[in-house]
């Protein structure tokens, strides 16, 4: 009888805790940089929602904005030591581990977005993933991120004479490092939420970004000399760490897959309106817009090309790069 009672205590302890397991379900932080209201925030609002419908309330999506857990470049640290769920980043940020993203932030190397998502959805997007998976993280999807173009406190950039002394913010990428040199500027690697501060400090004169980040980071009204030279359309990406990936049963990782595809969808539809909008308020509030037409490129692209001979560095990638750019 007693022992009747004892494992029947054992049992119900064990329902009751397995019961509680299940209530609760899992929950996967997922890191931004971008305050509430920006595009990509919107867009991981949709993938919270989704998930939690896709899989009935038991994987529950933590967003933690404006870079409260990590900037970017320590969020991707995070993400490989698995001591992070999930981060969204520009893909850049990964560019010093992966080589196929150094490849990618070559500049000028695509001639529309859409050239760039076709590269992406073929054998070079499977080759990112490849990588990403060496470094402890898998890639769910990818969100736009326009193109980039310089900024300045000085003055237009109409060619390459005008990057003279400029000292550029960059994100922490060696590609950029190396573009920024080449056109004779100096680069200053800062983190996205402290550029409105180093504007204000004058630890830089200029940086470049796409036009919704120039504009809802209010780098805008320091820095109003906008020129549209678009130098890269590397894209935004959503990664799980491995370790939180293998923490999900496959149901729970089909929902996570499915619900970051259609956020995916949502985001890419609303960025082209975001960018109008950016772009309109920058000019109502007095930035300065040099449109490429007006921006001597050519002299820009002699420099910028020499970055291909230093990051090529076999005939694997020169393949590769051609094959990019034989991509339609
Ligand atoms: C934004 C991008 C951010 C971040 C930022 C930057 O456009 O969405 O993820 O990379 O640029 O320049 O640091």
């Amino acid at each position: 009888m007693a022992t009747k009672s004892v494992v029947m205590r054992g049992l119900a302890i064990l329902i009751g805790s397995t019961l509680a397991m299940l209530a609760q379900g899992k929950d996967l932080v997922l890191a931004e940089v971008h305050p509430q209201g920006h595009v990509i925030v919107q867009s991981e609002e949709l993938l919270g929602t989704r998930l939690a419908e896709l899989s009935k309330n038991d994987v529950r999506l933590q967003l933690k904005l404006n870079g409260e857990l990590c900037d970017e470049t320590h969020c991707w640290d995070k993400i490989k030591a698995g001591s992070l769920d999930m981060a969204r980043v520009n893909l850049a940020t990964l560019a010093k581990d992966l080589p196929a993203v150094k490849l990618l932030s070559l500049p000028y190397l695509f001639r529309s977005r859409e050239h760039m998502w076709h590269v992406l959805a073929g054998d070079f997007g499977k080759r990112i993933e490849a990588e990403a998976d060496k470094n402890g993280a898998v890639v769910l999807t990818y969100y736009d991120s326009g193109e980039r173009s310089f900024y300045t406190t000085k003055g237009p950039i109409r060619s390459v004479a005008d990057f003279n002394g400029l000292r550029i913010r960059i994100q922490d990428s060696p590609v950029y490092r190396e573009l920024i040199q080449q056109l004779g500027g100096t680069p200053v690697v800062v983190p996205y939420d402290k550029v409105a501060d180093a504007f204000k400090s004058g630890q830089i004169d200029a940086a470049e970004n796409n036009t919704t980040s120039y504009v809802s980071s209010g780098h805008y009204k320091f820095a109003k000399y906008y020129s549209l030279d678009a130098h890269s359309s590397v894209p935004e990406v959503l990664l799980v760490s491995k370790k939180a990936w293998l923490s999900l049963t496959p149901a729970e990782q089909k929902a996570l897959r499915d619900a970051a595809a259609e956020s995916s969808v949502y985001m890419k539809k609303q960025w082209a309106e975001s960018e109008v909008q950016s772009l309109a308020k920058a000019k109502k509030e007095g930035a300065v817009i040099t449109e490429k037409s007006q921006i001597a490129m050519v002299g820009i692209e002699g420099f910028a090309v020499k970055l291909y001979s230093k990051f090529i560095t076999d005939s694997n990638d020169l393949n590769t790069v051609v094959n990019i750019l034989r991509t339609k």
